[in-house]
């Protein structure tokens, strides 16, 4: 819990200071999260996919938490690096601000209805109580965005790993595409 007033100061490129923490995650770690088992394998597990600087630890219900996420360009097999997305523990919100680079979300509510939002510089993205949600960098460079949510909500992470997002987001010629993941292989 975060009892007295502070302020931070926030880099371009996602870096926070002061911090409470930073949360690295490396492909190694979250290998299940992409389709293609073999692209996995062949990757280095070392490869940071993304990096989050938050400030406020989790605490109470009238809490909010500030983080920053700045995830790295590229793909596994042709899947962008992504978050591992997640509902919260305790149903509720969250603002996402798109702060630099190319980034999309993408929202699926526990009926299985899915919703993407691009996220481009300057973009402020809802996430309503009950939408898992999962960021992924569509573009070339770092995406970094900044997100809000409530200290005591939770990251719940458990039913994305058991059946996944209903789509998933892959590299084309041009761009990106929103495909269903029915019929990719899941390598979890
Ligand atoms: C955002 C917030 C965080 C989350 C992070 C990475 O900063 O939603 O709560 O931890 O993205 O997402 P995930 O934990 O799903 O990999
Ligand atoms: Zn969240």
């Amino acid at each position: 819990m975060t009892d007295s007033p502070f302020s931070t100061q926030i880099g371009a490129a996602g870096s926070m200071d002061p911090h409470d923490l930073v949360d690295e995650r490396r492909l190694g770690q979250m290998a299940g999260a992409f389709a293609d088992r073999a692209a996995v394998e062949a990757a280095d597990p070392e490869c940071v996919v993304y990096r989050a600087y938050q400030s406020g630890t989790d605490g109470t219900a009238e809490d909010l938490l500030v983080r920053t996420t700045t995830i790295t360009p590229g793909t596994v097999g042709s899947e962008f690096h992504m978050t591992k997305g997640h509902h919260h523990v305790r149903d509720s919100g969250e603002f996402y601000y798109g702060m630099s680079g190319d980034g999309l979300v993408v929202m699926q509510d526990r009926s299985g209805q899915v919703v993407t939002e691009p996220m481009p510089p300057g973009s402020m993205v809802y996430v309503p109580p009950g939408w898992a949600h999962r960021s992924v960098n569509v573009g070339r460079e770092d995406f970094v965005f900044l997100a809000v949510y409530f200290s005591d909500a939770g990251h719940d992470y458990a039913a994305i790993e058991r059946s996944g997002f209903a789509v998933r987001v892959l590299a084309t010629d041009d761009g990106y595409a929103v495909v269903p993941s029915n019929g990719i292989e899941a390598s979890s």
